[in-house]
């Protein structure tokens, strides 16, 4: 095996251990921080923790993927077919487009300890170029391009340790994809962005702050129970919510976006693993919400961390789009649309930015 391969791994190993251990210390702070502040709110209300029914389970082997093959590395964004575009076409009544993605910049909260450090060299950066003396500006953007701000999480995001610490044949990612078959200091070798398909779908908007009456607080779990009292009040039929289709989540906690990031970092309300599995069995393609990682956090169940992310990511290969932002929707009580993302095929990338749009 080459050397430089070799190097290559011993500094990913690295940098994973340190990057574990970071966010250790920020899920510990996080959630004890979250957990009080939930606990503190939540408690009394009419809408208590609820205990997760299922339980997430690494027993049984989420590979080789059944619907797709072994090979596949797109996941649920195979559902994006003609035949599908076709369909979610018929949703464009009046040709209104909203933008549901939020606006890049330094001050927005971000997970942990990631970054988004933009700067323009020289301003201007060149020129002038000819005897019109033109000049131009450069953007130059350090951050993690699929994971700060409004991101879409692709499939080589979320995997699972099933060994050893440290044993890279035993975590295993979508269709079972190793992280040794994965790894590269230069980009994903497998699952980066660059495999998954364009959306065009149609996407159903629940609004649970407006079932609950109020913003919904970190720590406190959507049911499926509230998707269909949302249904009832939004005019929406269960029957409605097709195999590839995208389901979005309005917590409220997008109200704290640059208004109070401390307390939108500490924790997040959002779906927990009956929601998941609700979505699991009916094929949707890809889930949404107005917090950081559309699952509820602190999960109710304490042993539980990000195991929506891991469900549906994983092993399912079911995406994710996180701080969304649904104001124009719900002000104008549009809860089905046309949902349309294409990602940024970065080549081994784990995720993607960008501008996501609905359109009624
Ligand atoms: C993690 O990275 C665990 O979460 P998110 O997908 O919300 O960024």
């Amino acid at each position: 095996m080459d050397s430089r391969y070799l190097q290559d791994k011993e500094e990913l190993k690295w940098s994973a251990d340190k990057v574990d251990e970071e966010r250790r210390a920020f899920l510990t702070a996080g959630l004890v921080g979250g957990a009080v502040a939930a606990g503190a709110l939540v408690a009394g209300a009419a809408h208590a923790q609820q205990a997760t029914p299922v339980a997430a389970s690494n027993a049984t082997p989420w590979w080789p993927n059944a619907k797709w093959g072994k090979d596949d590395q797109a996941g649920a964004s195979n559902y994006m077919t003609p035949a599908k575009v076709l369909e979610t076409v018929k949703w464009i009544k009046d040709g209104k487009v909203y933008r549901i993605g939020r606006l890049y910049e330094g001050a927005m909260p971000l997970f942990g300890d990631r970054k988004f450090v933009l700067r323009i060299p020289g301003t201007p950066t060149g020129g002038p170029f000819g005897k019109n003396m033109l000049i131009y500006h450069d953007e130059f953007l350090a951050s993690e391009i699929g994971q700060t701000g409004t991101q879409f999480d692709g499939l080589g995001h979320i995997g699972i340790q099933l060994g050893k610490d440290g044993d890279m044949n035993d975590m295993r990612y979508y269709n079972g994809i190793t992280e040794l078959e994965m790894a590269n200091a230069y980009g994903l070798k497998k699952l980066g962005m660059e495999h998954c398909k364009p959306f065009f779908t149609r996407g159903h908007l629940f609004d649970i702050e407006a079932v609950r009456g109020k913003m919904m607080e970190a720590g406190d779990e959507i049911t499926v129970a509230d998707l269909r009292t949302a249904m009832q009040k939004q005019g929406m039929q269960e029957a409605d919510i097709k195999e590839g289709d995208a389901v979005f989540f309005n917590t409220g906690w997008g109200k704290l976006w640059l208004k109070n990031n401390d307390k939108f970092n500490s924790g997040e309300p959002g779906i927990g693993l009956e929601v998941a599995k609700w979505c699991i069995d009916k094929g949707i393609a890809l889930t949404g919400a107005d917090q950081w990682a559309t699952e509820v956090v602190p999960n109710p169940n304490k042993d539980m961390v990000f195991a929506v992310h891991g469900e549906l990511i994983c092993k399912n290969g079911i995406y994710n789009h996180e701080n969304l932002d649904f104001t124009g929707l719900i002000a104008d009580k549009k809860y089905q649309f046309a949902y349309v993302f294409s990602p940024a095929p970065i080549k081994g990338a784990t995720g993607s930015n960008g501008g996501p749009i609905a359109v009624t």
